[in-house]
């Protein structure tokens, strides 16, 4: 099959003219490095929460999704090995220059702005705020696209600039619902989703949610229990396998070194568990479950 794009932990190939599959593989990153070892069942849960997802906010708005059943992939996907429950087919769609991110909680770059400015994207935010504190209200929070790696925030204005004013006001209305919908559902499940970062393109004419949707690799997952505003949460999902590359003394220089089958066992089990509190469903319904 045609590579159109390759990411750190995923693929992309083209079908067709109007359509691409994208698989999600185990691969996961960390201090961003990709590690050696596959994490089981990483790519099958990235996969079925954003299905779950596109579903449960199908009233919201359209999306790229076709398919993930393995029966109805197209037959070249054979080529890629065993795939089941970790690829999806979807719409080509035409893609927003911008990412559209949402923030309901204080963290990473947001909580760097606020140390040094007081503000959140350029707005201001009541003072004494701590890390990790929720916000008064989701933020949207757009960003350009680098090439690699790190983001350039930017203001709704300039997103306004790159989109058109009618597109953003409606990017920012779909992703700050479809925020606070998840937010409800993974809190009554003790876990909090702190921001997601939403991909949206056009197909039809019409805003559809595309890429990956509010997964562990596009959100930030904290333990509800764990959560302590003026500390830094631990990550639901990567948490053992920071903790673990912490402790072994590695510079962050690649190559890491390998990580121990009871860590890859214990990040399995948490993503595993995320998809099962989040999405109120068995992994072993998904698609691609080993029997
Ligand atoms: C698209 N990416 C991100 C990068 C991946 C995914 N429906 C779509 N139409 C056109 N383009 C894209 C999509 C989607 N989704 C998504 N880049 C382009 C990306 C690397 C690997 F799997």
């Amino acid at each position: 099959m045609t590579l159109v794009h390759s990411g750190k932990v995923r693929e992309l190939y083209a079908v067709g003219d109007d359509q691409l599959l994208m698989v999600a593989s185990d691969r996961i990153s960390a201090f961003d490095v990709v590690l050696a070892e596959p994490i089981p069942d990483k790519g099958r849960v990235l996969t079925a929460m954003t299905v779950h997802w596109l579903d449960a906010l199908s009233d919201l708005a359209p999306s790229h999704l076709l398919s993930a059943e393995p029966a109805e992939l197209p037959a070249e996907t054979a080529e890629l090995g065993d795939v089941a429950g970790r690829a999806m087919l979807v719409r080509r769609a035409e893609m927003l220059p911008i990412e559209c991110i949402v923030r309901g909680y204080l963290a990473g770059s947001g909580w760097k702005e606020y140390q040094s400015a007081g503000t959140l994207h350029g707005r201001s935010l009541p003072a004494g705020l701590r890390q990790a504190d929720r916000l008064p209200e989701p933020l949207f929070t757009p960003s350009t696209k680098a090439t690699e790696g790190h983001d350039l925030n930017i203001s709704f204005d300039e997103a306004a600039e790159l989109v058109g004013k009618e597109t953003a006001g409606a990017a920012r209305h779909l992703c700050v619902e479809a925020y606070r919908r998840a937010h409800a559902a993974a809190e009554a499940q003790g876990i909090i989703v702190a921001d997601t970062k939403f991909e949206l393109g056009f197909i039809d004419g019409k805003l559809a949610l595309c890429d990956e949707v509010l997964t562990p690799d596009s959100s930030r997952f904290w333990p509800a229990d764990e959560w302590e505003p003026g500390t830094n949460p631990p990550s639901y999902d990567k948490q053992p396998v920071r903790d673990w590359l912490e402790a072994s003394g590695w510079d962050k220089v690649p190559p890491p070194p390998a990580l121990p089958a009871e860590v890859v066992q214990s990040t399995s089990r948490r993503y595993v568990t995320a998809y099962e509190r989040i999405c109120s469903r068995r992994l072993a319904q998904w698609y691609g479950a080993r029997r």
